[in-house]
């Protein structure tokens, strides 16, 4: 709470001190003789052609479902924040070097982790609400994603076909001078209309110019934001993070987009409201004039009934989890595994690597590991076994000696949000492949850990036998230079780098080839999975 209320507070005394200034601006520049001049070269009024009055159905349905779609981002991505609510411009995550955070400082033990870092959301603010619900959130989010493109895509299409795009979309510089207009008058507590523009028939300059900015710039660059924060389409196209310097800048700039997007609620809503209620609401709900109360009835319904949908959405989230789970394994998944692959690559040099790095996943505590660790791992053996030609338990010496050791320097992505840049040294899961000889029949390697993982279970995850093979996947038993610390996984951990980081097991007991992961553990692949309802599909 001590360092949530300034924050609040400041952002509260911000927009009072911009609002007053903009008004005391207004006032000025209105009865200024410039601004006489300015405001009768370039009135408030529409620059666009004439177009049919009014909102047809489909702009109308498209505005109301977009209004739905986007309480369920928000709500779903405040609570996807909320894990690590922590934002930064450097990809390392820094403690310390974040421009904002609803967070202390980083305790200095090392046995602290991302998880314990992350903070409750209250229930009708959060989609589901509580502490570490990301797993569920994501699932609500990826799919309003999709709902949110695709009726975005069929509205701008539709406002083409049948000419209205004109309403919208700018086509001469002079808009912006007149919005300049359209904003002093509204500073001067002035409406427009009252100077004959009827917003029925057309937009203002102001209001086309913020519809458009809204429409074709702020929403197509979320949905960017968004998927730069991909560790498997930062593979496939590396420079495409760089376009928002890194995947922190991505994530910072998601959540000011997002800010974005409130702030224009706030004062479209505002202005709807203060220029004619019942007459705007007729216009909006209904597709007609007048100044009758239907359509103020019709808006207050609708509202309610967003919130109340939202809010059934949280209900769901724990009466049947994995049917979410599902729709998205169903949905996002295959588009995910077509778009977002390609073989991850190390592009990172060792001056790169970060300062400080994230830990996650908590240690092993069984007396088995203890001993173990005490001995220095030398009585530790890697059993390898299920479908493969020739089962094995390994020594640390023989994993070592199997294949030369391979170095690569790459970018870890947590689901939580931070990311770092370490080098990681290790025997190449290949090679090790090329050792056991999978059967043609096993098609994933399940990964145990010595460690405990959600509800108490035993940590584990699963890996296709293709991602296990690229040149990227490691058994890393070196991390920076220097032996695997027993916080980062020793005697060995995994590095799948197009996956997120909770595909990566640590402390790695055994590995079991199988022919489906879902003939092990809970079912759905890994501990997370089966107990958080994460996404098999990580690759965003
Ligand atoms: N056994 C085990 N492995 C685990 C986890 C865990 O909780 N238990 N957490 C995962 C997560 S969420 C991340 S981000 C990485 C973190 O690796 P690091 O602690 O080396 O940074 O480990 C992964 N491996
Ligand atoms: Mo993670």
């Amino acid at each position: 709470m001590c360092a949530r209320s300034p924050l609040l507070m400041g952002a509260v005394a911000l927009v009072a001190i911009m609002g007053g200034a903009f008004v005391a601006v207004s006032f000025a520049f209105v009865h200024s003789t410039a601004g006489e001049s300015f405001i009768d070269r370039f009135a408030c009024v529409p620059t666009q052609p004439q177009v049919e009055p009014g909102y047809p159905l489909y702009t109308r349905v498209a505005h109301l479902l977009t209004f739905v779609y986007l309480i369920f981002l928000v709500r779903s991505g405040v609570q996807i924040l909320a894990d690590h609510p922590r934002l930064y411009g450097n990809v390392h995550s820094t403690p310390g070097s974040e421009w904002l955070r609803l967070r202390r400082d980083v305790p200095r033990e090392p046995s602290y982790t991302s998880k314990q870092d992350s903070v409750s959301v209250p229930h009708w603010l959060g989609l589901p609400g509580g502490r570490h619900t990301l797993g569920v959130a994501r699932h609500w989010h990826f799919l309003f994603d999709i709902l949110f493109v695709a009726t975005g895509l069929a509205f701008v299409a539709a406002q083409f076909l049948d000419g209205t795009w004109t309403r919208l979309v700018p086509t001469t510089w002079e808009l912006a001078p007149r919005a300049i207009t359209c904003a002093t008058t509204y500073g001067t507590f002035d409406d427009p209309a009252t100077g004959g523009v009827d917003g029925y028939v057309h937009f203002n300059a102001l209001q086309q110019l913020t519809y458009f900015g809204v429409i074709f710039v702020l929403a197509p660059l979320q949905v960017l934001t968004g998927i730069a924060m991909s560790p498997a389409l930062a593979n496939r196209f590396p420079r495409f993070p760089r376009l928002f310097r890194n995947r922190q800048g991505a994530r910072s700039m998601h959540f000011i987009l997002m800010v974005g997007f409130v702030g224009f609620w706030a004062g479209h809503v505002v202005l709807v409201l203060s220029t004619g209620a019942l007459a705007n609401l007729n216009g909006i709900a209904l597709g007609r004039r007048g100044e009758g109360v239907a359509g103020l009835a019709v808006a207050l319904v609708a509202v309610a009934a967003a919130f109340a949908l939202t809010q059934a959405a949280v209900a769901f989230t724990w009466w049947r989890p994995r049917w979410l789970q599902r729709a998205t394994a169903l949905t996002v998944s295959p588009v995910m595994r077509f778009a977002f692959s390609g073989e991850p690559r190390a592009r990172y040099r060792e001056s790169d690597r970060s300062p400080y790095f994230w830990r996650n996943g908590e240690a092993p505590h069984s007396e088995e590991f203890q001993a173990l660790e005490e001995g220095g791992f030398e009585a530790y053996r890697l059993k390898i076994y299920g479908l493969v030609e020739r089962p094995a338990e390994l020594s640390l010496a023989e994993i070592r000696a199997l294949a030369p050791r391979q170095q690569q320097v790459t970018l870890h992505n947590c689901i939580q949000g931070w990311s770092g840049i370490a080098a990681w040294a290790g025997l190449p899961m290949k090679a090790l492949m090329e050792h056991v000889r999978p059967l043609p029949g096993a098609r994933y390697g399940m990964f145990c850990s010595f460690g405990p993982g959600a509800g108490g279970r035993q940590y584990y995850d699963s890996h296709s036998i293709e991602d296990l093979d690229a040149p990227l996947s490691l058994l890393a038993y070196e991390h920076d230079d220097a032996p695997l610390t027993v916080a980062h996984g020793a005697p060995l951990r995994l590095r799948v780098e197009n996956q997120l980081g909770f595909k990566m097991v640590k402390w790695i007991c055994a590995i079991e080839f199988v022919a489906d992961y879902r003939e092990r553990g809970g079912g759905q692949g890994g501990v997370d999975e089966d107990a958080e309802f994460f996404g098999y599909e990580a690759r965003i």
